[in-house]
């Protein structure tokens, strides 16, 4: 029988249920919207970088339609230079990166939405998340989320989003690794971490899209990461929008977050634009590569 997103949310508190069915209906428009929206606009974002007509169409798309929610009070948007005020009545804060990877769009591969929600007021760190989700836009558009109760994925189809995949769990022993930035300015030990995992016959699997190359280890269990740079010591991934979300899925999925010291959902944000290095997948993986990177 097909359990449909609305069915699958019938345990969770209704406010909750109801702002991410709304979530679903904007990511569905935007699924559709793609194709007449991948040239580059001449306008930045709060990183400084180049935005594509996709990235302000669904980031306006987002404010516009849960505005109207009534449940949300402020929007923190990573295409956004400050946080929008919606209502101070609303009960949620919300953070959104509305389509991450959109560099990758030139060349059609993978991109995605990733939502955040906290009840208590944002910034505040990744563990008081009450909600977190993706919606990758691969060869079928899928969601996957988890409000603190394990980690499942539905998948979009003609009647709106199906149950694929309940209480997912990351494979043992894990099969890929998945790493950022040039290996030229990876760190020594990083280096021979990823060495060893070589050794041990994980496959490489990098496509620079956040939740497509995250979704792999997900499925087939190993690692990801966008590790502290010689050029960048914080690394890529920006905490609000990309690395406390998926951290919040991954730990939910029976795996393991770090900033390389400790829990990526621990961090006390000091800034919107934050940065950190961000590993995530199997516990033993991220266990052995916090040791590594201890040891003298
Ligand atoms: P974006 O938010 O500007 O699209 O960038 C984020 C993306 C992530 O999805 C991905 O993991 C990373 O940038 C890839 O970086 P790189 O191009 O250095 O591999
Ligand atoms: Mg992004």
């Amino acid at each position: 029988m097909m359990v449909t997103l609305r069915d699958h949310l019938g345990g969770v508190r209704a406010d909750l249920a109801s702002l991410i069915l709304k979530i679903c209906e904007i990511c569905d428009i935007i699924s559709d919207g793609i194709a007449y929206r991948m040239g580059r606009a001449e306008t930045r974002n709060i990183f400084e970088e180049f935005q594509t007509t996709l990235d302000i169409w669904a980031d306006n798309l987002f404010i516009e339609e849960l505005a109207r929610t009534g449940l949300v009070r402020t929007i923190f948007s990573e295409e956004q230079h400050k946080p929008v005020r919606i209502d101070d009545y609303g009960v949620f804060d919300v953070a959104i990166d509305p389509v991450d990877g959109s560099s990758n769009l030139r060349s059609n591969n993978l991109v995605a939405s990733i939502i955040s929600i906290y009840e208590k007021r944002m910034p505040t760190k990744g563990r008081d998340q009450i909600a977190s989700m993706y919606i990758l836009y691969g060869p079928v558009t899928s969601m996957v989320y988890t409000v603190g109760e394990g980690v499942h994925e539905l998948l979009r189809t003609k009647e709106g989003f199906m149950l694929s995949r309940e209480n997912l769990e990351l494979p043992e022993p894990g099969e890929l690794y998945s790493v950022g930035g040039l290996r030229k300015d990876w760190p020594t030990k990083i280096k021979a971490y990823i060495e060893k995992l070589e050794g041990e016959g994980l496959k490489l699997r990098y496509g620079g899209s956040l939740v497509g190359d995250l979704n792999q280890i997900l499925h087939y269990g190993g690692i990801y990461a966008y590790p502290t740079l010689t050029s960048s010591p914080e690394g890529k991934l920006r905490l609000i929008f990309e690395s406390n979300p998926v951290a919040y899925i991954v730990e939910q999925a029976g795996g393991s977050s770090s900033d390389g010291e400790k829990s990526i959902l621990d961090i006390e944000p000091e800034g919107l634009t934050q940065r950190t290095p961000t590993y995530l997948g199997n516990k033993r993986l991220i266990r052995k590569l916090e040791k590594d990177l201890k040891d003298p």
